[in-house]
């Protein structure tokens, strides 16, 4: 019965009995490691209904799990009435059958739920080419598998998915189709990205743009509505967020950025997932600064930090600066708690995006990095640049005008990057009687350190 499961992945409403493996050099611990995975079938639809461990050196090649345990899951799955079993592992293709076989329930793997999730997630036609090109690749061949391996015992006798013909002539046909059908969806997908791109590139040549990076559930989306006029879907599940999504953030004095939502980030994504993900994720890369949001009530949030950190490093998102946000300060359960955030990031934002508290700390830290550090400056420019001096006039705090024949004076307070952007609108701007240009490196010259944490000393890391 096993393998005609395996026809449907779908997790919902399955009755799951989760299995994790502690092998040799493993260092989450397993009630972590459940947590999560049950969080997963959740998101899916399923429902936990059991557990099972195994601490082992290695895998047992044929069934990950040893004999013993192999019999133990199986009076498991009789008792608790299972339907599914989910393990914490990817597994091949063989073990999963031979699993199958021995406890005549559906297996799937870690990654199954992962694509399982995604694609009944996807909403956005990339997000559901992505999922599909990933299911193609990871899933099919090892449905495949299966058909051949029915074929074999069933001497190809139509029985189950054999029915659909497992017969060697079929599966030559339908392999031909699945590589048709994958370099086809490859195609649509590299058109609707080839117009992202453009639209990402002039979205950065015009606006600061600021990403909101996170391991999934963090409350990237929900910090999104709070900071922006909204629409993200935010919502206490895992992977609730599959495309980005951007809209302006006001931060006041007629400043403001462009701010990305996007998907999130989980320790061992699928490497299908994050090949076909890899353009949504890169979106990332091309903003101008990374807003890194942690989930301080979570217990695992130090290793959820290390898999971001790795994620962004593994797409290449490693020259901009980064500002530490720990999200969810209401929930913690104790003052201490919150002071032990303190010493291990004592410059870090601390906020809920939830009740709203510190939100106005991480805007005020934004806007310097948008307008840059703010210097006191007397500038002059023709009268006649009305590009610059709208500019001027709309973004900037003026502390007084002047005029001359042809020439408008201010004391201005700018920033660096206000400064620059007027400087492509009008080249002749003086400063204290000198040429701009001549006058940036002398008012900035500490410049930002690309890739680096702005608010966290570097050397509080990997400890
Ligand atoms: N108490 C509290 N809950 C929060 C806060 N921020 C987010 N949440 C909750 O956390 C859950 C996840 O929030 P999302 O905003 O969907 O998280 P996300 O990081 O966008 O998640 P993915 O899109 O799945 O990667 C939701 O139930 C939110 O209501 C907060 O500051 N305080
Ligand atoms: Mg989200």
């Amino acid at each position: 019965m096993g393998y005609q499961q395996r026809e449907d992945l779908n997790v919902v409403e399955e009755r799951a009995i989760l299995v994790a493996v502690t092998l040799l050099g493993e260092t989450i611990p397993l009630d972590d490691r459940f947590a999560e995975l049950s969080a997963l079938t959740e998101s899916a639809g399923g429902i936990v209904v059991g557990h099972l461990t195994q601490k082992r050196k290695l895998p047992y090649g044929k069934t990950y799990i040893g004999s013993g345990k192999l019999t133990e899951l199986k009076h498991l799955v009789e008792g608790v009435k299972a339907t599914l079993i989910i393990f914490d592992h990817d597994l091949t293709p063989s073990q999963i059958r031979h699993i199958e076989r021995a406890t005549e329930c559906k297996i799937i793997d870690r990654s199954e739920l992962i694509l399982d999730i995604f694609s009944s997630r996807a909403a956005t036609a990339e997000a559901k080419l992505q999922v599909e090109i990933a299911q193609l690749e990871y899933t099919y061949p090892r449905l495949r598998a299966m058909w051949d391996h029915l074929g074999q015992v069933t001497g190809g006798a139509p029985v189950g998915i054999g029915t659909r013909g497992p017969g060697e002539q079929q599966l030559e046909i339908d392999r031909r189709l699945v590589k048709r059908k994958k370099s086809q969806l490859k195609k649509e997908l590299t058109q609707i990205q080839s117009r992202a791109v453009r639209e990402v590139e002039k979205r950065n040549d015009d606006h600061f743009t600021v990403g909101l990076v996170g391991y999934t559930n963090a409350g990237k989306s929900t910090l999104f509505n709070t900071l922006t006029a909204g629409g993200a879907w935010s919502h206490d599940q895992l992977f609730a967020t599959l495309s980005t999504r951007i809209e302006r953030w006001e931060l006041g004095g007629g400043t403001g950025c462009m701010l990305s939502d996007t998907v999130g980030f989980i320790r061992r994504l699928p490497h299908h997932l994050v090949a076909s993900f890899k353009s949504t994720l890169e979106e990332t890369i091309h903003c101008k600064l990374l807003l890194l949001i942690l989930d301080a009530s979570d217990p695992n949030a130090m290793l959820h930090l290390e898999t971001v950190e790795e994620t962004l490093d593994s797409i290449g998102a490693t020259a901009q600066p980064r500002l530490i946000v720990l999200n969810k300060m209401d929930k913690l359960a104790s003052k201490h708690d919150a002071l032990v955030w303190t010493s291990r990031f004592p410059d870090a934002i601390q906020l809920s995006s939830v009740t709203g508290d510190g939100v106005e700390v991480l805007e005020e830290e934004v806007k310097r990095f948008v307008v840059g550090p703010m210097q006191r400056v007397t500038l002059s420019l023709p009268t006649a640049s009305a590009k610059a001096i709208d500019f001027i006039e709309k973004r900037t705090e003026i502390v007084s005008r002047d005029w001359t024949e042809d020439q408008t004076i201010y004391e201005l307070n700018v920033g660096q990057h206000q400064l620059e952007k007027m400087m492509s609108l009008c080249h002749s701007i003086m400063i204290d009687g000198k040429p701009a240009k001549d006058m940036l490196e002398r008012l900035w010259p500490n410049q930002l350190s690309a890739g680096s944490y702005c608010n966290v000393p570097p050397h509080r890391f990997h400890v």
